[in-house]
């Protein structure tokens, strides 16, 4: 399979087309897409309000493969009863990922026990009988509860406040293997963990940056912005070990000219080692603070610490520099060259900068970079992380996290009179440990999928095999219900938000909180997951609750809690009757005033990081890798074998640049074993890759979780799902 010469496209239309007769019809899928539920996929923040398929801050329509892919898998058939009694558990283990997600929609509740080896289609009432009655011999802490960022913000709000009054705070979200450094991060520096901008801002700036991400694939429609800013003159500086197709040239299928003739994307291609992000950046720093290029009168109004950074910035040799980034003088002048003639820069990042042993402190020099130039604080500049799933940061907004804001939790106390524990909750990767050394019992999962998306893919089957029970509401089928099993374990068939008898809202990344009309049910097994978990939890808490969970199984009735309890979201309780989308108030900076106490932003001084290996590792020592998502798939839900972007026909591929493979003694498509500190994957295929810089490796995510080790970030507990070592070998 050939790398292609450009992203997007026609081969994105051809698909769409494809797409839509599989499910059924172009013109069904057609209104599918087109109804006012918010996007399944990334949080960029489509549709709901105003239409599927229309961008946040205008009514431009947008293709996008994934959206299709998510809605075409929503779409298919159910699960037949017969499929239960005819696969059995192992060879459920032996399907890929993708052959999981296409069996078909879950539609009936389903048990395993050990030792049964099949799962066994089981009533509702059942279900939640078993539940209720786990729930009632154990004790609050020996359970957890971890939340995708697919549900809504009143599903997610709902389980939390019943896990809470339950009695634990072991509450956690998929966030803490995605953007939590970017949360931890920027609220260390402007007093809130979210975007300082609005889509509108990319129309006005002149410079972004788009650093450790691969947006052509996985944020398609910020790839319109990218064009638009280049139109107008601007400039894209990408920071990125590998050279991303779609970074370098992308054809916008919604825009005539882009499609007909591509629209470059970089003006600057940076190649960084991975990890050496923190030492590029300080590098920028240094290089603006030399030409005189500082804004040394917004950092002495507008910051603290400007002097301990900059007297970092004096001693902090070129030459640590250099070498620890893996960029060269020449390059860090020119990004210096083009920052410090913009107005208005935006910095926007991904996973790359978080997925680190020190990804807050890439967050916080990202911040600083910014700050120093004054582009924090005003229209058309400032810091947006990307975000991932599609309501990632709603579910974090609405209290799913393990400590609640303290807002949230004197406001629950006192508007509802309940008692809410105040013993530490657990984090994803401590409740995986916690369930590992036994002291957890009991796990419940709202959608994601917990075994495939955690580092060390052998410590997380054990640690789930520990678990007495485990819960799941589930859309469809993923390798956590065929791998990650419990003694007894029990899939509850939910309805995705375009299904929902009654609407649901979501945040954007940019803040926004909309509405979703939901939609018909395509079938008839799942049901609402705000009404399951409405009867689990007036099961175990019948009498002696003083909340009313049957009011609580009406979304709206949910809505007027959210309004009255988290700050900032007070417009929620109108919405029902406005149907007006709202921005939530405090998190766009559009002036120097921040959130902090003093009203001043921060800036943090760090130590340069050694990239793992040491920056001059030899690649028979080593190879640093990074585990990514291909071009055909939404996290561990894979939709394609190939990579379209990157011209691979298949997943088991290592990708190496080919002057390591010469020094490995490795042929281009030879197999070999790849073995890190936690596992080994034999018979992987070496691709010989130019566009990834010598002394780093790609591997596709789910499957080469089996080497991450489970290293994290102390501040942020994000596992460095990007800095791994491996050794390849010829087999
Ligand atoms: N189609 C699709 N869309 C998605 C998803 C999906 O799986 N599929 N997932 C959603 C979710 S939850 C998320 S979090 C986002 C993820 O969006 P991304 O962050 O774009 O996803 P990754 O595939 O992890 O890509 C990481 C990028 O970072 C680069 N990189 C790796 N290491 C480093 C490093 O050390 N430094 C720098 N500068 N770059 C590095 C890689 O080359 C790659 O281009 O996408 C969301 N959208
Ligand atoms: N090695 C490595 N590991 C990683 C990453 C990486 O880059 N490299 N990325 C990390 C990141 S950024 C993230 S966000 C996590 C992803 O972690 P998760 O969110 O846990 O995983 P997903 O694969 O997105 O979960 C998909 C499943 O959600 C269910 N689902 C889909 N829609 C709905 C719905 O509407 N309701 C409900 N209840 N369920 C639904 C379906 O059953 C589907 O199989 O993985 C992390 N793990
Ligand atoms: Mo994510």
């Amino acid at each position: 399979m050939k790398r292609p010469s450009h992203g997007g496209g026609w081969q994105a239309i051809r698909y769409a087309w494809r797409k839509g007769h599989q499910s059924g019809g172009v013109w069904r899928m057609w209104k599918a897409m087109r109804s006012r539920n918010a996007c399944k996929t990334c949080a960029v923040g489509m549709g709901g309000q105003r239409g599927g398929m229309v961008n946040e801050s205008g009514h431009r329509l947008e293709v996008c493969k994934k959206s299709l892919q998510a809605m075409a898998a929503d779409m298919q058939g159910a699960i037949s009863d017969d499929f239960w009694s005819t696969y059995s558990i192992q060879q459920l283990r032996a399907f890929t990922p993708r052959q999981l997600e296409t069996c078909g929609r879950l539609a009936r509740p389903v048990m395993a026990k050990r030792g049964e080896g099949y799962y066994q289609p089981i009533e509702w009432s059942e279900a939640i009988d078993r539940i209720t009655a786990r729930l009632q011999q154990l004790s609050a802490d020996e359970t957890f509860w971890y939340f995708s960022g697919r549900s809504s913000n009143e599903a997610g709000f709902l389980l939390q406040l019943f896990a809470r009054l339950y009695g634990t705070n072991n509450v956690n979200n998929c966030s803490y293997y995605c953007h939590q450094a970017s949360g931890v991060g920027l609220t260390s520096v402007t007093g809130s963990g979210t975007a300082t901008i609005v889509l509108e801002d990319l129309a006005a700036a002149d410079l972004v940056f788009v650093i450790g991400g691969n947006p052509p694939s996985n944020h398609p429609r910020l790839m319109t912005e990218l064009m638009r800013v280049r139109r107008r003159g601007g400039q894209v500086i990408v920071v990125n070990p590998a050279i991303e197709t779609g970074l370098v040239n992308f054809k916008i299928p919604s825009d005539v000219r882009s499609l007909l003739f591509g629209s470059p994307i970089a003006s600057l291609y940076v190649q960084p080692h991975i990890g050496g992000d923190l030492a590029f950046l300080y590098g920028v720093m240094k290089g603006v603070l030399e030409r005189g290029a500082a804004g040394e009168e917004f950092l002495a109004q507008h910051c603290e610490g400007w002097s301990e950074l900059r007297s970092k910035l004096q001693t902090v040799s070129w030459e640590e520099i250099t070498s620890k980034s893996g960029v060269s003088r020449t390059q860090i002048d020119q990004v210096v060259g083009l920052y410090a003639k913009s107005q208005r820069t935006i910095f926007s990042w991904t996973m790359g900068i978080t997925h680190h042993a020190h990804g807050v402190q890439n967050v916080q020099a990202i911040a600083a970079l910014a700050l120093m130039r004054g582009m924090v604080g005003q229209p058309g500049a400032g810091l947006a992380p990307i975000r991932g799933h599609s309501n990632v940061q709603g579910i974090g907004s609405v209290g799913v996290t393990p400590k609640l804001k303290d807002a949230i939790f004197d406001r629950l106390q006192s508007e509802f009179g309940v008692q809410l524990p105040t013993t530490a909750g657990l984090d994803t990767l401590g409740c995986m440990e916690d369930s590992h050394a036994g002291r957890l019992k009991f796990g419940f999962c709202l959608g994601g999928n917990l075994y495939g998306s955690n580092p060390d893919s052998q410590f997380a089957e054990e640690a789930l095999a520990k678990l007495k029970t485990l819960i799941f509401m589930s859309t469809t089928l993923n390798t956590g219900h065929a791998h990650g099993l419990a003694e007894e374990t029990i899939i509850l068939p939910v309805l995705a938000r375009d299904e929902e008898a009654e609407p649901t809202t979501q945040e954007s990344m940019f803040n926004f909180v909309r509405m979703s009309d939901g939609g018909p049910r395509r079938l008839p097994g799942p049901r609402s997951e705000v009404e399951v978990i409405a009867d689990i939890a007036a099961s175990v808490m019948p009498d002696n609750s003083p909340i009313d969970w049957n009011e609580l199984r009406h979304t709206r009735n949910i809505r007027q809690m959210i309004a009255k309890v988290v700050p900032g979201w007070s417009a929620l309780g109108k919405i029902d009757e406005t149907r007006q989308e709202f921005q939530i108030e405090g998190r766009t900076f559009h002036a120097p005033k921040f959130a902090t106490p003093d009203g001043k932003a921060q800036l943090f001084t760090h130590d340069l990081v050694e990239p793992l290996g040491g920056a001059e590792m030899p690649a028979r020592e080593g190879l640093r890798l990074m585990t990514v998502r291909s071009e055909g798939q939404f996290n561990t839900v894979v939709y394609e074998e190939h990579d379209l972007y990157r011209g691979q026909d298949r997943r088991d591929v290592i990708l190496i640049h080919p002057d390591d493979l010469r020094a490995l003694d490795v042929t281009d498509s030879q197999q070999v074993t790849v073995s890190s500190e936690t596992g080994e994957m034999r018979s992987v295929i070496a691709r010989s890759y130019e566009w990834v810089r010598t002394g780093s490796a790609i591997m596709y995510y789910p499957e080469a979780n089996v080497l991450v080790p489970r290293s994290t970030d102390p501040q942020s507990r994000t596992p460095a799902f990007k800095g791994v070592v491996v050794k390849v070998n010829a087999e």
